[in-house]
């Protein structure tokens, strides 16, 4: 009963999100260094192709993580970690996309990484492309291209190779279904233009999906003991109520959005997918062989973020232009977040059942946590009793899906393990860590990491393999 042996206890980041040094040794241009600081009330903005003098721009030193990974994974390491998700910077290694060469101080960099995660237990789960796109392929209009799938293959051939045994785990996108939200959210997916339309949107997804079956390909031949998963940013609605039509507002609702999933892991668009493309005049750029690319390219396992549930109903339209997640309703039963996002355990069962029952590949909530604006208090610590409920609340709820409904999970790595820049907003104020860390929001401070409360308790809950939660 409970989590089983090997159990994959740890944390995630993402590298534009921690490690700054956004210039040094070679890495070149990428999204996320053109994205200004907003907060809970304004979006932030992106001012590619410039960089505005003035402006903060977060991820230029993020927490430093660059040059203090030693101190991080060492912290990791302290709490018990056995997996560490973390991303791979795309521009550190082929600085601008379609390099003729990767840069070896990037190479060089993982390296270390890597090495630091191996002397301390630690298993990396390696995320290909997170929110990071080299913005020297903005010029062949990004994942709009296909050639982008060639270079992006390029740079997987590359890092599988040189990380042979190092690593075993990959995801090849994170949160995939980004490219068909808002505007934001696809240039943060793939480095494309905000105001694309919904064929730009559909034809880079489309590409994404191949690239990605490309990949899982390709892992497995360079190592066979590669296991790549699939990414899906975890937006789950309930139905508004049990009025038919809410019922079926909200699986259409859903089926849009599991497309994403359902592409990964069965190798084909659904059929309700397509349907709605037809309707919207979308034509997806479809090559000879790719149906077979797609089926021959589904993942060993399926990942998703976990941080709230959503309602949807009759009213709910998805709406495909701006891709919008808004759905018009509010759920009377669930607390919020400061940042406005529901509370939802129970949720994380139900998604965890969902999926297993859709799928039947083993699952791993690689993104959950409470993001808190906190101080330390006058002991120089940050008591953190909230983000313990919170997850102790979450991992009841993995726990229950795996000893009462059979659900197979493979781990379990909590968002921002360590205090990191917010993608959503840019704020360094929204802490979802175990570990302070003394930097605000125009990023000075004294970049200090300090252990909160939470950190001891996780800790324990990694020693007990989940069984004391106290
Ligand atoms: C997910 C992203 C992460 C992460 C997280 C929390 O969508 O994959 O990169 O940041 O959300 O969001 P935020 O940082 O906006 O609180």
């Amino acid at each position: 009963m409970g989590f089983p042996k090997g159990f994959l206890w740890g944390g995630a980041t993402a590298a534009n999100q921690c490690e700054g040094a956004w210039d040094a040794d070679g890495k070149g241009p990428c999204s996320a260094d053109f994205m200004t600081q907003g907060d809970r009330t304004h979006p932030r903005e992106i001012t590619f192709p410039e960089r505005v003098p003035g402006k903060v721009y977060p991820g230029d030193v993020a927490i430093d993580h660059y040059h203090r990974y030693e101190e991080d994974i060492a912290l990791f390491g302290e709490m018990g970690f056995k997996c560490y998700r973390m991303s791979i910077a795309w521009s550190r290694i082929f600085p601008n996309g379609d390099d003729a060469e990767p840069c070896e101080a990037g190479l060089a960099h993982y390296d270390a990484v890597f090495d630091c995660c191996r002397r301390h237990g630690i298993e990396p789960l390696v995320t290909i492309s997170h929110y990071e796109t080299p913005m020297g392929l903005a010029k062949y209009g990004s994942w709009n291209n296909r050639q982008v799938v060639d270079l992006f293959l390029r740079y997987c051939d590359v890092i599988f190779r040189r990380y042979k045994g190092k690593v075993r785990y990959w995801l090849t996108f994170n949160e995939i279904n980004s490219m068909g939200m808002g505007m934001m959210s696809c240039y943060m997916a793939g480095g494309m233009d905000p105001n694309s339309t919904l064929q730009q949107k559909a034809t880079a997804s489309y590409h994404q999906f191949i690239a990605s079956a490309l990949a899982v390909q390709l892992a497995h031949q360079i190592d066979p003991e590669n296991k790549v998963g699939a990414m899906y940013g975890g937006i789950f609605s309930y139905p508004a109520t049990c009025d038919p039509a809410d019922i079926m507002g909200n699986y259409k609702f859903m089926q849009s959005c599991f497309m994403y999933p359902d592409v990964q892991c069965r190798g084909a668009y659904p059929t309700s997918a397509l349907k709605e493309y037809e309707r919207e005049g979308v034509v997806l750029p479809v090559l000879d062989g790719d149906a077979d690319i797609l089926k021959a390219g589904t993942v060993d396992f399926l990942t998703y973020s976990y941080y709230f549930s959503m309602v949807a109903g009759k009213d709910t339209k998805f709406d495909v232009a701006t891709g919008s997640p808004v759905t018009g309703y509010t759920n009377p039963y669930l607390k919020t977040t400061e940042w406005g996002w529901t509370i939802d355990p129970m949720g994380l069962r139900y998604t965890l059942n969902l999926f297993w029952d859709r799928y039947g590949l083993p699952l791993m909530v690689v993104e959950n946590g409470l993001g808190v604006s906190e101080e330390p208090g006058e002991d120089g610590i940050v008591h953190d009793p909230y983000r313990i409920d919170y997850h102790r609340e979450h991992i009841k709820a993995m726990r229950d899906a795996i000893d009462l409904d059979g659900v197979e999970m493979w781990g379990y790595t909590t968002w921002g393990c360590i205090d990191i820049v917010s993608a959503g907003t840019g704020e360094m104020r929204k802490r979802y860590g175990f570990i302070y860390v003394d930097a605000d929001d125009s990023y000075q401070g004294t970049f200090a990491r300090t252990p909160k409360d939470s950190f001891w308790w996780y800790k324990k809950v990694i020693a007990t393999n989940g069984e004391d939660l106290s």
